[in-house]
């Protein structure tokens, strides 16, 4: 499959972010395409033909055709190949993670997306305060589920035992989102612990939007 993947992202897409994670945790490689969110290139005629949403990431898979959705990309990335699991072996585990990836990316992420902010400013008239405190407000109350949650016994180095997975490569890019709108993470000393641990691994670092070649 060397050479064989095509990550349309953005630096600062944490949905993208996670597929970068995901792809560097199992050693694959991959080339990138930089879709310039705020210059709005995810509508581009050429792109809305691969991903109709206009969303990043899209991942184009040779000979196969693109997927999107970053979530479904993770779960292909899993299933199609070794390395380290993404997911947990039980199923209850792996409901576990898979609930801890949910908050983030189902409660959070959609709510706090550019395009809603925009809608939220150009359409209906917010001002870009009332913006930010929209972002601040869901952000935390997902981030304040996620530190209850970190207290089960599960949880070990990393969101799900001492091995990164599904789920801490959804929180560690939400918690970028979270410093851009300004939030103290101080408040949720359990996700910074686990963040922390991310961080100390290559496949967190080399994600970071600040190392990809399209960072501004
Ligand atoms: N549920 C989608 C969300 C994708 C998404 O919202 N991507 C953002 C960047 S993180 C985006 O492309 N935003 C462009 C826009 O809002 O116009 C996924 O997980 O892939």
């Amino acid at each position: 499959m060397t050479g064989d993947l095509l990550l349309h992202g953005y630096f600062r897409s944490s949905a993208a972010w996670r597929v970068r994670i995901a792809l560097n945790l199992k050693g694959v490689p991959y080339a990138q395409a930089f879709r310039h969110l705020r210059r709005g290139e995810q509508s581009a005629p050429d792109y809305l033909a691969q991903n109709p949403q206009g969303l990043v990431p899209a991942l184009d898979v040779a000979g196969r055709g693109t997927l999107t959705q970053s979530l479904a990309i993770v779960e292909w990335i899993e299933e199609s190949f070794p390395g380290p699991a993404l997911l947990p072996g039980a199923p209850w585990a792996r409901a576990r993670v898979r609930a801890l990836a949910g908050i983030i990316a189902c409660d959070v992420h959609p709510i706090q997306n550019l395009r809603v902010l925009v809608y939220l400013k150009r359409d209906l008239g917010a001002g870009q305060p009332a913006v930010d405190a929209f972002a601040r407000h869901w952000i935390s109350l997902g981030l304040d589920a996620v530190e209850a949650r970190l207290a089960e016994a599960e949880t070990g180095a990393f969101c799900h035992g001492d091995a990164p997975g599904m789920a801490d490569l959804c929180l560690v890019p939400q918690l970028g989102n979270a410093r851009r709108f300004g939030l103290d993470l101080a408040r949720w000393p359990r996700v910074l612990r686990v963040e922390a641990a991310c961080a100390a691994l290559p496949a967190f670092a080399e994600a970071a939007p600040e190392r990809q070649p399209d960072a501004e």
